[in-house]
């Protein structure tokens, strides 16, 4: 089995989420991190929590993925000891509303896109050059159960998962004839700051989303990443979906509404108007449907 022991690691979107939870992780795991994200102020804080715990090698630089001349000069101007990347995380992601596509934000679909996908591609072209070089190296994006099946409300992040998906098939055989690995794990509905960044800062709507059921957290993510990257030289992990136990599908979840409403102490990422006309057309199963007791049918908010 591989560790991570001393491997330079690339995590981008680090400042919170399931990218936070990776650096957690790794860091523990004893690997040098090189994190980035656009607030660099919370990986600055974290950078500081992680060499204390681990006294492990950090070095923080601000990233807008989707900013091409940005990412090619932040790579230029990495240090010397951390310009040979053993694994990249392409992680940082976001989505934007779930208005249906005929009311859709040109504004919404275009950062989704630059984000998601445009991003991905730069930071990848500008890593993956020197790892065939070396002769080793590991990639890892992270997709998405969205990126296998759409659902109302989120065709454009649904079709930005679904092209990190294609690339990521398209980058493997790419790589077929060389000891690079390209992996993906692909979370369903995970609790970070994503429904928050979707629903632009209403903390009530994204509370929403996981109502009457258990998502997965941010360290699920990270353990399943740990997982292959650890794996021996001859083991490449395709990919490694993840569901909450009771969810099933994009819009199949089984929601109990005996539980408690949900109650999120994340802090507010962006403060941005919200965006009334999310909760549309959604599919949920209620009680009654799922077996929970208690509910009234149609009473579930919806998923997502
Ligand atoms: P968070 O909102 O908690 O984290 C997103 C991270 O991406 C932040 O660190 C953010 O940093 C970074 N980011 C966003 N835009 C940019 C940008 N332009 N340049 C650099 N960094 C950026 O959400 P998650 O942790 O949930 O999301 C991480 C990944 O997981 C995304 O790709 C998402 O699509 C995917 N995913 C999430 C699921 C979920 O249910 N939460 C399920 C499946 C996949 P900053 O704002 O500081 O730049
Ligand atoms: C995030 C998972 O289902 O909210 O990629 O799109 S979902």
């Amino acid at each position: 089995m591989f560790d991570l022991m001393g491997r330079t690691i690339l995590i981008t979107g680090a400042s919170s989420g399931i990218g936070e939870a990776m650096a957690r992780l790794f860091a523990r795991e004893g690997g040098r991190l090189l994190l980035c994200a656009r607030r660099t102020d919370r990986l600055e804080e974290l950078a500081a929590e992680l060499r204390a715990a681990h006294e492990c090698d950090i070095h923080v630089f601000h990233l807008d993925v989707g900013d091409r001349d940005q990412v090619s000069m932040a790579f230029r101007g990495l240090p010397d000891s951390w310009s040979s990347i053993d694994v990249l995380v392409n992680n940082a992601g976001l989505s934007r509303g779930m208005d249906p596509v005929q009311e859709g934000s040109l504004d919404d679909w275009d950062e989704m896109i630059r984000t998601n996908v445009s991003g991905l591609l730069y930071v990848t072209r500008q890593v993956l050059p020197g790892m065939v070089r070396r002769g080793r190296g590991d990639i890892l994006n992270i997709v998405s159960t969205a990126g296998h099946e759409a659902y109302p409300g989120g065709a454009v992040y649904c079709a930005t998962k679904h092209a990190v998906d294609a690339f990521t098939q398209g980058l493997r055989k790419d790589l077929v004839s060389t000891p690079l690995r390209v992996m993906a794990v692909s979370p369903g509905m995970t609790e970070t700051e994503f429904s928050l960044v979707r629903f632009h800062g209403d903390r009530e709507q994204a509370d929403r989303v996981y109502n009457g059921m258990t998502p997965l957290a941010a360290r699920d993510v990270a353990e399943a990443a740990l997982f292959a990257l650890t794996r021996p030289a001859h083991v490449q992990v395709g990919e490694i979906i993840l569901w909450p136990t009771n969810q099933a599908g994009s819009t199949l979840v089984a929601r109990d509404s005996s539980k408690p409403p949900h109650s999120s102490t994340l802090p507010p990422p962006h403060s941005v108007p919200p965006n009334e006309s999310a909760w549309r057309g959604f599919y949920e199963l209620n009680e009654e449907e799922s077996g929970f007791p208690g509910s009234e049918p149609g009473t579930s908010p919806p998923i997502v």
